[in-house]
C-alpha cells in the first residue's frame, strides 16, 4: 500500500512540474526575458530584375527601386522580420554592403521561388545590394 502511495505523489509531482513548466514556456507569467515578437515584412525581386537600368555600369551605385527589390524602402523596429522572396528567373541575393549598414549579412544565392529571412537586432540604416546584380538596391532603416 505504501509502494502505491509514493508512485501516485511521485506521478503528482511530475504532472505538477510539467503544468509550470509549460505555462513557464507559453510566457503566460509574463517572463520579460523573451525577444519581442516583431512583425515579418516581405520584399520581392520581380521578373526582369536582373537586368540593369539604362546606362548603369559595374561600379556605380545600386539603383534603389521598386523595379529591383519591392518594396525598395522599408522601415522597421528591431525585432522585425525582412522575408526576401525572388520571384525573378535567375538567382539573387540580399546583401548588406560593406561599411553601410550597422551589421552584416548575406543571403548567398535565392534561387527563383525561393526565400530568405532575416531579423534585425541592431537598429540603424542597411543599404543593401545583390551581390550578383550590383545595380539593385534597397534602404532598411531599423528604428530602435
Ligand atoms: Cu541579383
Amino acid at each position: 500500500m505504501a509502494g502505491r502511495t509514493l508512485v501516485a505523489a511521485v506521478v503528482v509531482v511530475i504532472v505538477v512540474a510539467a503544468v509550470v513548466g509549460a505555462i513557464f514556456a507559453s510566457g503566460m507569467l509574463g517572463g520579460g526575458a523573451a525577444p519581442r515578437q516583431g512583425k515579418v515584412v516581405r520584399i520581392v525581386s520581380q521578373k526582369g530584375s536582373y537586368l540593369p537600368p539604362e546606362g548603369w555600369k559595374l561600379g556605380d551605385p545600386p539603383t534603389i527601386s521598386d523595379k529591383y527589390y519591392n518594396p525598395s524602402r522599408v522601415t522597421l523596429n528591431v525585432g522585425d522580420t525582412i522575408e526576401y522572396v525572388n520571384e525573378d528567373e535567375t538567382p539573387h541575393t540580399f546583401t548588406t554592403m560593406k561599411g553601410k549598414a550597422p551589421a552584416d549579412f548575406d543571403s548567398g544565392p535565392i534561387n527563383p521561388g525561393a526565400s530568405f529571412r532575416y531579423t534585425f537586432r541592431t537598429p540603424g540604416e542597411y543599404n543593401i545590394y545583390c551581390t550578383l546584380h550590383p545595380h539593385k538596391g534597397a534602404v532598411i532603416n531599423v528604428l530602435p
